[in-house]
């Protein structure tokens, strides 16, 4: 991770997570910011993810090699996942059945929620106000759309979160409840219940799916992620078919990576995105990676979003004068500098928009950067709060039910579209951070805005 810093003063080093789950702990001891690379991108010995082609029985293929597949996928994408001994790699590789053998790789980090305490009278959090998205200013509630958390699970005894889904997944064969915190989190701002305790989210009335492909450390692979798609696809279109429908994902997860280091992955995601789901995602929390070197983001199929302030900060710090406005990049942010190989980041594909990943950024009188995390629901009660791209693909995901509601006709493409076209200040934010080290590149995509969504004019046929 860079340490960011204004002028010869260390600004900030609070980031906390710098890994999969991309929140960061927003509580953290201000502490030099660690030199490590932020995503996990290591292989898991071993593991494999095999895609078979079509009308073929994953489980038919598996048999031959005597494999036990962890996971068998049917639905986005037709496969299997588990253990290959070495010895037989090659010959599954070479199998006429076989589209794909895929190394697993780690999908994982360490999120910690802190702080808060729920009681009080319902507080509408900074992100939901900023985006237009507080009771009463928008004429939409998620009503009848189906959301799935694909993360850490979610809380289902959370009071403010009720009811859930009654149908759930967990890719690790357990309950899909969550004992992390960060899918409980990343649920109460794509929806907590506009009541009077706790917070309110984007899409108070949506339906929360608990899809639970992280463990309690927030450790998760491109295996289990493979699997929780999966399941939203059986989800919609097999024997459960589920009411209401899932019609959005969101995913605050990822890895360091590349276009094409996982093929089945990609394909999962792709198949939910032209079955009418929009799979939102987080940019990711390493300034220093791209979007386009991290997995799932860079993918052209999702819809990426990285982070902002929400309001304006303060300072105490005299060497700086003014402070760090809202809509100013999260210094932890990933941005969406095109990549000419890929042409990733070519009309708005790359980060579709930016959103609130965090209240605001404060400077404290020794010029620490201190960043006041999003306060939403917190595992077994109440709130907490949490900063990260996490915490700002979920205000999106909030924003895609409250528009699918408008108009269920929609594609996940024509949300895509009327997220940017509904953004605020494009072409000029998010504005630039004054953390050095950290130079934004992106394509001032604009700030995610729900009354602009539902404004925006369809897209041209
Ligand atoms: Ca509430
Ligand atoms: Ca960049």
């Amino acid at each position: 991770m860079n340490s960011p810093r204004f002028g010869s003063f260390i600004l900030c080093a609070c980031l906390g997570a710098t890994s999969g789950m991309f929140a960061a702990d927003s509580s953290a001891e201000l502490t030099p910011a660690p030199s490590e690379r932020a995503l996990p991108s290591a292989i898991v010995p071993d593991q494999y993810i095999v895609q078979v082609v079509a009308g073929v029985n994953p489980r038919t293929v598996a048999a031959t090699f005597g494999i036990s597949p962890r996971h068998v996928y049917e639905h986005a994408v037709r496969g299997f996942a588990g253990y290959i001994p070495p010895g037989r790699l090659a010959a599954v590789r070479a199998d006429a059945r076989v589209v794909h053998v895929t190394p697993d790789r780690k999908v994982a980090a360490i999120g910690k929620p802190s702080g808060g305490g729920g009681g009080a009278a319902q507080v509408t959090p900074a992100g939901v106000e900023h985006i237009g998205a507080a009771p009463g200013v928008v004429a939409y509630s998620g009503a009848g759309i189906g959301v799935a958390v694909v993360d850490t699970g979610v809380d289902f005894n959370h009071a403010d979160l009720q009811p859930l889904a009654s149908a759930s997944f967990s890719a690790f064969g357990s309950s899909a409840l969550d004992n992390n915190g960060h899918g409980t989190h990343v649920a109460g701002t794509i929806a907590a219940r506009n009541n009077s305790i706790d917070v309110v989210g984007v899409a108070p009335a949506a339906t929360i799916y608990a899809v639970k492909v992280l463990d309690a450390a927030g450790s998760g692979s491109d295996a289990t992620v493979i699997a929780g798609l999966d399941w939203v696809a059986a989800a919609n279109t097999g024997p459960l078919a589920v009411i209401p429908r899932i019609r959005v994902v969101n995913m605050s997860l990822g890895r360091a990576g590349t276009l094409d280091d996982n093929s089945t992955l990609r394909a999962s995601v792709a198949a939910l995105r032209d079955s009418g789901v929009a799979v939102v995602v987080a940019a990711g929390n390493d300034a220093t990676l791209e979007v386009s070197q991290q997995v799932p983001s860079t993918y052209p199929e999702v819809i990426a979003i990285a982070s902002t302030t929400a309001k304006d900060g303060t300072n105490q710090y005299r060497f700086f004068s003014g402070v760090i406005k809202a809509d100013t990049a999260s210094y932890f942010t990933s941005d969406g500098a095109f990549d000419p190989e890929t042409v990733i980041g070519v009309n708005g594909i790359g980060v579709t928009v930016s959103g609130p990943g965090e209240d605001q950024e404060n400077i404290s009188k020794a010029g620490f950067l201190k960043s006041v995390g999003i306060l939403s629901t917190k595992l077994a009660g109440g709130t907490t709060r949490m900063s990260g791209t996490s915490m700002a693909a979920p205000h999106a995901a909030g924003v895609a039910a409250l528009v699918f509601q408008q108009n269920s006709t929609l594609g996940a493409e024509d949300i895509r579209d009327r997220l940017s076209a509904g953004a605020t200040n494009a072409g000029t934010t998010p504005l630039d951070s004054p953390t050095s080290g950290y130079t934004y590149d992106g394509a001032r995509e604009g700030v995610l805005n729900a009354p602009g969504a539902l404004a925006a004019p369809p897209p041209a046929p």
